[in-house]
C-alpha cells in the first residue's frame, strides 16, 4: 500500500516493500498483546531478514527520531512488545535460521525469531534438549525469551533462559552490532553484555541471534498428579521430595478454582486424583525409568495416596492438560490482569493465603485464579472482572507480595504492566544504576520507551565529525 510516511519508503529500501507493513488490517496483529489488555497504534511494521538489515533499520529510525518496539512472537503478557502509540514495530520473525547442533560443545546457534518449538524439535532430533519449555512454545521466539529471561516449566532442573544462554548477537540503539557467539564456558573479559541484555525487555538492544546451552535428552519420564488439602501441604510435599532426591523436572501447583475454570472451558472430566483444594503436578525424568524412584520418594507423603500416575505419552498429556490449559481458559473467561510473582518456599503458602482478601478488598466482584511453578516459587496471580486500566488490584497484590519478601516479576518481565511499581522491589540506588545503563546504551531513548523504566526522550547525540 502506498504511504505518505517517508520513513516507510526509506525502510522499504532496506527490507523490501513486501516486508514493510502500513495497511491497518495488517498492522492489527502486531498492535494488541496476547492478553488483549494492552494495545496501541504502530507507525508501521518492519520485518528485516538479517542482523545487517536490523542494524540499518535501527540507524534509519534513529535518524528519523522514530522509536522502536522489538517484537518476537507477541506472546508476552506484560504489554512490552506492542506499541503504546506511534512506534515502529520491528518484527524478528524472519530471522529464524537454525544452525547445526554443535554436539561437541552441546550448544546451538539460532535466529532470534525461531520459535521455541522449532528449536526444541531441531535439537531433539540430535539427542538434546534446550532445557526450557512453556505452553506458548509454538509462537514464542527465542529472542523474546532472552529479552524477558523467560522461565517456564523446567526451571527447577535447568534454570531460566539466562542459565541456558551461551551467547548472543544484538543490535544496539545506534545500529552497532555486538556479537558474543563464541560459546566459551569461561570468559572474564569485563562487563557481561550477554547477561545484561537478557531480561532487558528490548530496552537496551535488539537480539538477532542466540547461542543456547543444551542438555542431553533422557529417555524415561513419568507424570504424577497429586491432590492436596492445602498449599502448605503442597510446599511440604515438594520440599520432602527434593530432600529424598526425586528426579524432578517440573513441580507445578494449581488450586481448585483453576481446575473448575479449565473443566468449564475444555469439558475435561474431573482429575483422576479427584478434585482437591490444591494440586501438585510433578514431572520426573531420568536415564532409568523413574516410576519406582518416584513411588519410593512419594511413600508416606501428603497427597501420595491420591496420586494419578502416567508414563505413556497420552496419559502424561492428559494429566498436563489440567495445568497447560489454565491460561487459555482464563483468556476465554475475560481479559485478565496477570501478575506473575515469586516467593521463597517458606513464604509461599502465607502469601497465597493472604491474596484472596487483598483482591477482595480492592475489587469485591473480581475473580481470582492462582497457579504457578512451585518448583521455582512462581505464583501466577490472575484476576478477572477488572477494567483493563483499573490498577488498584495490581498495586495491592504487588504490595502484598513484597510484604512477604517476594519479587513483583518472576518470569514475564515488567513491561508496561508493572513499570509503575518497580520501585517496590528495586531500591533507588538500583533504579539509578539501571537508568544510567539505559542512558549509556540508548541515550536518546529510542528502544522500547516506557517499558521497564520510565520513557525518556533526549535529543540524539551529535553525529561524529
Ligand atoms: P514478545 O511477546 O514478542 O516480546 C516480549 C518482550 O521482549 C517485549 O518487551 C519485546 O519488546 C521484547 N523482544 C521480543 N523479541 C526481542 C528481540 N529479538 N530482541 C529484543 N527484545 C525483544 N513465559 C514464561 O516465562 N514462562 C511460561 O511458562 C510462559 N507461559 C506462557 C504460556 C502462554 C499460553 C502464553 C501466551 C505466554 C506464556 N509466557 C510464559 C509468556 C511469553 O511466552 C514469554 O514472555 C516469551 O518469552 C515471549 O516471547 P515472544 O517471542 O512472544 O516475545
Ligand atoms: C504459565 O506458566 C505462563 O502458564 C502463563 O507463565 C501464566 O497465564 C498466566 O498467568
Ligand atoms: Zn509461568
Amino acid at each position: 500500500m502506498p504511504t505518505a510516511d517517508p520513513l516507510a519508503a526509506d525502510l522499504a529500501g532496506v527490507v523490501g516493500q513486501q516486508h514493510l507493513l502500513v495497511d491497518p488490517d495488517l498492522l492489527a496483529a502486531y498492535e494488541t498483546d496476547w492478553t488483549r489488555r494492552f494495545s496501541g497504534r504502530a507507525r508501521l511494521v518492519v520485518r528485516p531478514g538479517s542482523t545487517a538489515e536490523v542494524a540499518e533499520v535501527v540507524r534509519r529510525c534513529a535518524r528519523a527520531g522514530a522509536t522502536v518496539v522489538p517484537q518476537g512472537g507477541n506472546t508476552g503478557l506484560v504489554g512490552g512488545g506492542v506499541p503504546r502509540g506511534g512506534e515502529v514495530v520491528l518484527s524478528l520473525a524472519r530471522i529464524d535460521g537454525l544452525d547445526e547442533v554443535d554436539g561437541v560443545s552441546g550448544q546451538v546457534t539460532v535466529g532470534a525469531g525461531a520459535t521455541l518449538a522449532a528449536v526444541q524439535a531441531h535439537v531433539r532430533a540430535a539427542g538434546w534438549t534446550v532445557g526450557i519449555d512453556l505452553a506458548a512454545r509454538d509462537t514464542a521466539t527465542v529472542g523474546g525469551m532472552v529479552a524477558t529471561n523467560a522461565g517456564g516449566l523446567q526451571v527447577m532442573r535447568f534454570g531460566t533462559m539466562r542459565a541456558r544462554l551461551a551467547g548472543l548477537e544484538a543490535v544496539l540503539a545506534d545500529g552497532s552490532v555486538v556479537s558474543r557467539l563464541g560459546g566459551l564456558d569461561k570468559d572474564t573479559t569485563g562487563y557481561d553484555l550477554v547477561g545484561l541484555l537478557c531480561g532487558s525487555e528490548g530496552t537496551l538492544g535488539i537480539v538477532t541471534r542466540v547461542r543456547l546451552r543444551l542438555a542431553p535428552l533422557v529417555p524415561a519420564g513419568v507424570t504424577v498428579l497429586l491432590g492436596l488439602e492445602s498449599t502448605e501441604a503442597a510446599v511440604g510435599t515438594l520440599a520432602e521430595l527434593r530432600r529424598r532426591g526425586a528426579p524432578l523436572v517440573s513441580a507445578e501447583w494449581f488450586q481448585a478454582s483453576a481446575v473448575a475454570l479449565v473443566r468449564g472451558h475444555t469439558g475435561l472430566p474431573a482429575p483422576p486424583c479427584g478434585t482437591h483444594p490444591d494440586h501438585l503436578l510433578l514431572d520426573a525424568a531420568d536415564r532409568h525409568d523413574p516410576v519406582e524412584a518416584m513411588a519410593a520418594a512419594l511413600d508416606g507423603l501428603d497427597g501420595g495416596d491420591t496420586a494419578a500416575v502416567a508414563d505413556d505419552r497420552a496419559g502424561r498429556e492428559a494429566l498436563w492438560a489440567y495445568r497447560e490449559r489454565i491460561t487459555e481458559s482464563i483468556g476465554a473467561a475475560g481479559i485478565p490482569h496477570k501478575l506473575d510473582v515469586a516467593l521463597r518456599p517458606d513464604r509461599f503458602a502465607a502469601a497465597v493465603a493472604a491474596l484472596p482478601a487483598v483482591v477482595a478488598d480492592a475489587a469485591p466482584a473480581a475473580r481470582l485464579v492462582l497457579f504457578g511453578h512451585l518448583g521455582d516459587g512462581t505464583v501466577h496471580v490472575n484476576v478477572l472482572g477488572l477494567a483493563p486500566d483499573d490498577t488498584a488490584v495490581d498495586e495491592a497484590v504487588l504490595r502484598c507480595v513484597v510484604a512477604h519478601d517476594g519479587t513483583i516479576g518472576a518470569e514475564h518481565g515488567i513491561g508496561v504492566a508493572k513499570a509503575p511499581w518497580l520501585h517496590l522491589y528495586r531500591s533507588d540506588e538500583e533504579l539509578r544504576a539501571m537508568a544510567a545503563i539505559k542512558a549509556a546504551l540508548d541515550p536518546a531513548g529510542m528502544l522500547n520507551p516506557g517499558v521497564l523504566l520510565p520513557a525518556v526522550r533526549r535529543p540524539p547525540p551529535a553525529p561524529p565529525r
